[in-house]
């Protein structure tokens, strides 16, 4: 049975992957944030207690920025492929907390790197690592975007994840290490966080049908993105690390909106005029703006044949649809007297 260990195993493609693998026939185990209140929502489906007889599925408390602990527990566990997927992943908060987001995306990656390096000097055994890099790091670079394209970061958090990739480079020429670098366009779901534009628009759009809300603020409605489905990016990930040599490749659809253009395809899903919801808020503006991302990536086509199966139009109306399902269980919480209702939902 071969191992695997997830940093950012709590987040959106942590548990869309920590889903593949198992279904692959791997023991799973995974890095958790100790916080004060619970973090696993995402993994509730999979959980299975350790006690369980033939229980494959493990969390372990530990932080990137704290390099013991994770190097004690790869030494521990001695796992056959590392996903470093931990980080703090949204732009915008990175101007606000650009240490904070350069200790856990650049020098995080840099900890997993030694610990990998030390666990397999110490032990022999190989251990396959994939670095989470993201289309933030081609920022003002004209798209279409591939892995010729000039990095040309625009937040601290894309310049943390450009020193990240390089590390991963470096530690994969220096020490002949597996490494693996995804450079993955943004990938939305049921599962993604709700300050994330996509889910923004369809939580908010789904409560004000509902009545549970009235406005949805908004910043930069014309900037375009490649938006995929993220369980069809995690088998990329994997795809990746099943290869015979290690390689850096972009994952995208290769089709790209703008968020004016999400707001009319989840508007017309619920028969909605969303103009007459959406404000501008200048707070959701950034300092330094990425406009246009259209990734090219039929390097991953060639090599892993790796293709995306959701579509825009498909992705829209899965989030929709359970957004729109789960406004409905807030209400009737709400009329029965056993929910609060947050108007002026999410912020950031
Ligand atoms: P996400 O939902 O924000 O999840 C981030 C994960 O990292 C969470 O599990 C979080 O734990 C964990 N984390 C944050 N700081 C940490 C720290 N200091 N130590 C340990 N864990 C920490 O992100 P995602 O969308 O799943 O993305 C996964 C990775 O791919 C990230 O590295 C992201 O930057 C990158 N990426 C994402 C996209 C995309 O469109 N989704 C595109 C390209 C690249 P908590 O749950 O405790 O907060
Ligand atoms: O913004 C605009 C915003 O925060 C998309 C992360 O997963 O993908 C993600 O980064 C666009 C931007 O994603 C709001 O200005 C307008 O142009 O959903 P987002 P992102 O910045 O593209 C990449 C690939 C990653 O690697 C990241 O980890 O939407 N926008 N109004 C807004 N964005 C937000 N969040 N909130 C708004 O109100």
């Amino acid at each position: 049975m071969k191992k695997a260990f997830l940093t950012g195993i709590t987040g959106q493609d942590g548990s869309f992957l920590a889903e593949l693998l198992l279904s692959r026939g791997y023991e799973v185990h995974g890095l958790i944030r100790r916080a004060s209140t619970f973090n696993t929502g995402r993994l509730d489906s999979i959980y299975i207690d350790p006690h369980a007889p033939h229980a494959h599925f493990f969390l372990h408390y530990g932080d990137v920025s704290d390099g013991g602990g994770v190097r004690r527990l790869l030494q521990q566990v001695q796992p056959d492929e590392v996903y470093n997927l931990a980080a703090q992943s949204h732009v915008k908060v990175s101007f606000d907390q650009a240490e904070f987001t350069a200790d856990a995306v650049a020098l995080g990656t840099l900890r997993m790197l030694e610990a990998v390096r030390n666990t397999v000097e110490s032990t022999g055994k190989e251990i396959r690592f994939y670095q989470a890099g993201s289309s933030e790091m081609f920022g003002a670079s004209p798209p279409p975007q591939n892995e010729e394209t000039r990095f040309y970061p625009r937040s601290p958090y894309a310049v943390s994840k450009v020193s990240a990739h390089w590390y991963a480079v470096n530690y994969r020429e220096a020490y002949g290490l597996f490494i693996a670098n995804g450079i993955l366009f943004n990938h939305e779901s049921e599962r993604r966080g709700e300050t994330f534009v996509t889910r923004k628009i369809t939580r908010g759009l789904t409560r004000i049908h509902l009545g549970l809300q009235n406005k949805i603020y908004l910043g930069n409605l014309d900037s375009r993105r490649d938006w995929g489905h993220a369980a069809d990016y995690v088998r990329a990930m994997w795809l990746m690390l099943q290869q015979d040599h290690p390689d850096d490749y972009v994952v995208a659809t290769g089709e790209a909106h703008t968020v004016r253009e999400f707001l009319d395809e989840a508007g017309a899903i619920l028969k909605m005029d969303w103009k007459k919801v959406v404000e501008l808020d200048a707070r959701y503006l950034r300092p330094t703006e990425v406009d246009n991302l259209q990734g090219d990536a039929s390097k991953a086509r060639r090599k892993l044949n790796w293709r995306p199966e959701v579509n825009f139009q498909e992705l829209v109306r899965r989030m929709v649809e359970h957004d729109l399902a789960l406004a409905r269980q807030e209400k009737i919480l709400h009329e029965s007297g056993y929910g609060t209702v947050v108007s002026g939902y999410r912020h950031a």
